[in-house]
């Protein structure tokens, strides 16, 4: 193992842009042991995809990050039958068939609905904005919970994720997030009680519904809608943003997705890989364990590095460029190998992956429809934020609009949805 400077992932100038570290692990090739918490930070791509995919390294590290906010173990702390079955369940709800039924004119309903009051001020912020509540809504949306106090819900969950991925949080802000978890949970009670004693077609009545032999108790669904709330709303608003940031940072790719919306996908995995919104995923080793040469002793604490793998430079040619065409590039064996991580891999990868993709996917069309010329004001200062999960601040856009076309396309309920 090469040598490499200490660094420190609470530093100002760590959080304010990783990459640079992330290329400095790759050039000393090196997994790199914090001498403070003696945790591991990897960032080979081949050194994470080796360990989400060995069942040595477990999920335990989630029981102290996320289970005191989730109510129970979330997906990713589970394995066998009761792994299978819920994840089948959850996936099910999520499938193509409801997609095209329903979530494909909920999803541009939403985004139609926020847009409306900026469109004759041809201005908005798409994270504060519109970001953020888009985010709860369409997932709201999807479990069938009501969307009136939405407002109130986002607080709670924003109090929620901040206990999971803010690594340094304070006493006061720790007992905050317990009794926003708190406040969800109760909120979710009745309601899951409502669905299963007369069940409707959301999410939340099919995982009442689910398999006989396998009946979930009602806190075992409150605490999966808990896991769906955070994992289908916190990286929603940040990928959404990321993928604008880089089509105005390059106007001809703008340009080719513009008039090719086919291409939106391989915009938005490139962005996926680029700016991964989930930046680190915890392990912990169950044995002592050699990887790339390092001993990891039983009991270490692993982050994967997503944000450093997916811009590893062996399997990524110039990494750092946002290429749309870059898959095409990479056929044959190799093809599947290349893919980024953003999802993570293994049996706990991201089983909202293709749902969290067409969801983009159908706003991204609806804004490019609705605004033209887009740009970002001259004077806005661009930041990006956080560590565990990474996006922009803000992202102020100056556009023209159509509000006449966009009321004929986007207001009827079912003007969107696919025959
Ligand atoms: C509770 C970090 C937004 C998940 C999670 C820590 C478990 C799991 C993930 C993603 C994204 C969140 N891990 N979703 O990385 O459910």
């Amino acid at each position: 193992m090469s040598h490499i400077e200490a660094f420190d992932v609470l530093a100002p100038n760590f959080i304010a842009n990783p990459y640079p570290f992330y290329e400095h692990l790759h050039q000393s090739d090196c997994i790199y042991q914090d001498a403070v918490s003696s945790a591991f930070f990897v960032g080979k791509y081949d050194d994470v995809k080796h360990i989400l995919t060995n069942p040595v390294f477990t999920t335990e590290p989630l029981s102290e990050r996320a289970q005191p906010v989730m109510g129970g173990r979330v997906l990713a702390q589970m394995e066998g039958a009761e792994h299978a079955h819920k994840r089948r369940a959850v996936l099910h709800g999520l499938s193509g068939r409801y997609f095209k039924e329903k979530y494909h004119s909920l999803i541009s309903e939403i985004t139609y609905n926020l847009l409306q009051p900026f469109l004759e001020k041809g201005e908005i912020d798409l994270v504060t904005d519109f970001g953020k509540d888009y985010a709860v809504l369409v997932t709201l949306g999807v479990l069938g919970l009501p969307t009136n106090n939405y407002r109130k819900i986002a607080e709670w969950h924003t109090g929620v994720a901040n206990f999971i991925t803010q690594l340094d949080q304070s006493e006061e802000d720790r007992e905050y997030s317990l009794q926003c978890s708190q406040k969800l949970r109760r909120f979710l009670l009745p309601i899951v009680e409502d669905r299963r004693a007369e069940p409707g077609d959301d999410l939340i009545s099919l995982l009442c519904l689910s398999d006989e032999d396998n009946v979930m108790s009602s806190s075992e669904i409150i605490a999966l809608c808990l896991n769906i709330l955070l994992a289908a709303t916190e990286p929603a608003d940040k990928t959404l943003a990321m993928l604008f940031k880089c089509l105005l940072d390059d106007p001809e790719v703008f340009k080719r997705v513009q008039d090719d919306r086919k291409l939106i996908r391989a915009a938005i995995e490139e962005t996926l890989r680029l700016h991964s919104p989930v930046q680190l995923i915890p392990r912990q080793a169950s044995i002592d364990i050699e990887v790339s040469g390092v001993l990891i002793k039983k009991g270490s604490l692993v982050f994967n590095m997503i944000g450093a793998a997916n811009r590893d430079p062996s399997v990524f040619e110039e990494p750092n460029a946002f290429k749309l065409d870059r898959k095409k590039h990479t056929q044959g064996k190799d093809a599947i190998k290349k893919h980024h991580l953003a999802f993570g891999t293994g049996m706990h990868i991201c089983l909202g992956a293709e749902f969290s993709i067409r969801q983009i996917e159908i706003t991204t069309n609806v804004l490019l429809d609705l605004l033209s010329n887009m740009h970002m004001p001259s004077d806005f200062h661009y930041i990006e934020r956080g560590l565990y999960t990474r996006g922009p601040e803000s992202l102020k856009l100056q556009f023209n609009s159509s509000i006449i076309s966009a009321k004929n396309v986007y207001s009827s309920p079912n003007a969107m949805s696919e025959g």
